[in-house]
Parts: structure tokens; C-alpha cells; sequence
């Protein structure tokens, strides 16, 4: 009996701790350090290379600083210009991406030793691979979530497009390290991330091969099925349960805009239909805050030069600084500063 109480009493008062530590992050001040990374030549899409400066333009700096964040711009990166770049097998822009990957990770290496959570803006999504390894280097093991229409988990030789922007989980899991073979300027990228740390949300188009390697690993994947038969609250809750009873790790969040609906988010190069609801995507983003344990986020996939009006090109943007600012604490409810007083009479 008296076990029983203790156990009881155990529990409450882990959960009134794990309240106090949510309440205490909540006002702690975040510092984040945005990197631009604008680099398209892991797809055939010209344009894509100009959503960091669109998303900041869209203010994401003055209202990030707004909710309390302090804030370092660490500029857009500059990427060598790769003149020889031909095909290896079908796998397109090789030297190029493995280049611009291993800047990005030093970049984020650098921010991370610099103390912040570390946003960087894409780009398309082969940045991932620097910008994964990068993080992983600064802080060790990850948690990743991977919030997107397709699983990029292809690998070189089972790719159809032979695009790099599908396939940059490949190269970061152990797991598929036996699979990949030697890419020209690849050499530096040592596989980071265990299958059983990555999450997959909002996934509608995955290749067979993708989906062979997803049962394969085991990979825990919550797709456009699972969203509408669980709902967006517990499958935030299961993918935190899931990743935490693997110990509490710094979370990698890898935000694809395409996983949100083309109707809200249409400038990007590979729309697929029946993704997240602006309320969903958002959601995700407000869940993984809470956490206390986001490291560092991609914003990737915004293409300007994809959206057929300006209203697209602002709506994509837009939502896109929406999930930013969800990651660093802005709340639907609204939010007030620590320090707000009623004025008197
Ligand atoms: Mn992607």
C-alpha cells in the first residue's frame, strides 16, 4: 500500500516538475541564429534559391525579436560555383550539393558553439544533409522530425529523378550507410541519425522504394492517413512519446512547406495535394516549442518563381514565418512580454 502511495506521489511530482520546466521555457529567452541558404541545384527548379530572402522580407527578424527572441542573421551563405558538375549514375548536381552541404554544416556548427537554436532557411531540401550532419556534430545524438509530402529517403541508386532534393535522409541514417556508394565531394558526410530517432509527418507521396526502406527500418512515420484518422494532437503527442522514451535529445525539426496544401502554400517545386491544414501545420510547430528541446529548424521548398500570382508566392511565404514563429514561441492564444503592466489612469 504505502509503494502504491509512493509510486503516486512519485508521479505527481515528475508531472509538476515536467509543468514547471515547460512554464520556465516558456519565458526563458530564445536566441536563434537564421542562416540563409539560398542553393536549388539539389532539383531542376530555379527559385527556390530566393525564399530566404523573401521569408525575411516578410519581417521574420522584427517579429521574432517581437516575441522576445533575440536574434543573430547570420547572412546567406555563399556557395562555390561548380562548373563540371556532371551526372553521377542518374544522380544530378553531385558536386555541387555535397559542396554547399558542407558549408552549411560548418555554418550551423558555428551557430550552435555560438549558443543559439539554429533556422535555416532552404534552399531545397538536400540541404538537410549539411544542415543535420552540421548540427549533429555541434551537439551529438538528434531527435528528427521530418514534416513533409515525400520522405526524401532515397538513395542514389533507387532514385527515379535522380534529384538530391529526395534523398537526403539517406545519407544521414546509419542504417542505409552500406547503400550508399562514393559520391564525388559526399566523402565528409558520416551518417548521424538512427532510424529509430526520426519522424515522419504529412507524408502522400512516397516512392515504392521509400516505402520499402520506411518498413525495412522501422521508421516511425505518421502520413496524411494516420493525420486523419488520429488527428493532429496525438500524433504530436505519440511522435513526442515516441522520441522521448529514447531519452530526451535535442530535436532537429526539418519542415518541408510542401507538406502543407498547395491551396494555402502553392509556391514550392513539388506540390502534392490533401497535405496539412495551415491549423495542422501550425500545430506542429507550437507541440515541438513546447518541448523545450527544438535545436535547430529547416524552413525549406519556398519557391517564389513557382507561385502562379503574388497572392501565392505571399500566402506560401507567409505561413512559412508563421511556422517560424510558432517554433519560437508565438501562441494563437496571443502572448503578452514578462514584464507588461496595465497602464494606470
Ligand atoms: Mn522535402
Amino acid at each position: 500500500m504505502r509503494s502504491v502511495r509512493t509510486l503516486l506521489q512519485l508521479a505527481l511530482t515528475v508531472k509538476r516538475t515536467c509543468r514547471l520546466h515547460h512554464r520556465y521555457y516558456h519565458e526563458l529567452q530564445r536566441s536563434v541564429g537564421i542562416i540563409g541558404a539560398p542553393f536549388s541545384k539539389g532539383q531542376p527548379r530555379g527559385g527556390v534559391e530566393g525564399g530566404p530572402d523573401r521569408i525575411r522580407a516578410a519581417g521574420l527578424l522584427s517579429r521574432l525579436q517581437h516575441l522576445g527572441c533575440a536574434v543573430k542573421d547570420y547572412g546567406n551563405l555563399m556557395f562555390e560555383d561548380v562548373t563540371v558538375d556532371e551526372p553521377v549514375g542518374t544522380v544530378k548536381g553531385v558536386r555541387a550539393v555535397g559542396s554547399a552541404n558542407q558549408r552549411l554544416s560548418e555554418a550551423v556548427q558555428g551557430v550552435k558553439r555560438d549558443g543559439h537554436t539554429a533556422v535555416m532557411l532552404g534552399g531545397d531540401h538536400s540541404l538537410a544533409i549539411g544542415s543535420i550532419h552540421g548540427h549533429s556534430a555541434a551537439v551529438g545524438e538528434l531527435s528528427v522530425v521530418w514534416v513533409d509530402a515525400h520522405a526524401d529517403i532515397n538513395t542514389p541508386l533507387t532514385s527515379y529523378t535522380g534529384n538530391l532534393h529526395g534523398q537526403p535522409m539517406s545519407y544521414l541514417l546509419h542504417e542505409l550507410h552500406s547503400k550508399i556508394p562514393v559520391l564525388p565531394n559526399f566523402s565528409w558526410i558520416k551518417p548521424c541519425v538512427s532510424a529509430r530517432d526520426l519522424v515522419y509527418i504529412g507524408l502522400r507521396d512516397v516512392d515504392p522504394a521509400e516505402h520499402y526502406i520506411l518498413k525495412l527500418l522501422g521508421v516511425k512515420a505518421f502520413s496524411m492517413s494516420e493525420m486523419d484518422r488520429l488527428g493532429v494532437a496525438r500524433v504530436m503527442e505519440e511522435t513526442c512519446e515516441y522520441l522521448s522514451a529514447r531519452g530526451r535529445k535535442p530535436i532537429h525539426l526539418s519542415y518541408d512547406i510542401d507538406a502543407i496544401d498547395p491551396s494555402v502554400t502553392p509556391a514550392t517545386g513539388t506540390p502534392v495535394v490533401g497535405g496539412l491544414t495551415y491549423r495542422e501545420g501550425v500545430y506542429i510547430t507550437e507541440h515541438l516549442c513546447q518541448t523545450g528541446l527544438l535545436s535547430a529548424v529547416d524552413l525549406v521548398e519556398v519557391n517564389p518563381l513557382r507561385g502562379q500570382t503574388e497572392e501565392d508566392i505571399q500566402s506560401t511565404v507567409r505561413t512559412a514565418v508563421d511556422l517560424l514563429l510558432s517554433c519560437f514561441g508565438r501562441l494563437r492564444e496571443g502572448n503578452h512580454s514578462l514584464d507588461y503592466s496595465l497602464p494606470v489612469p
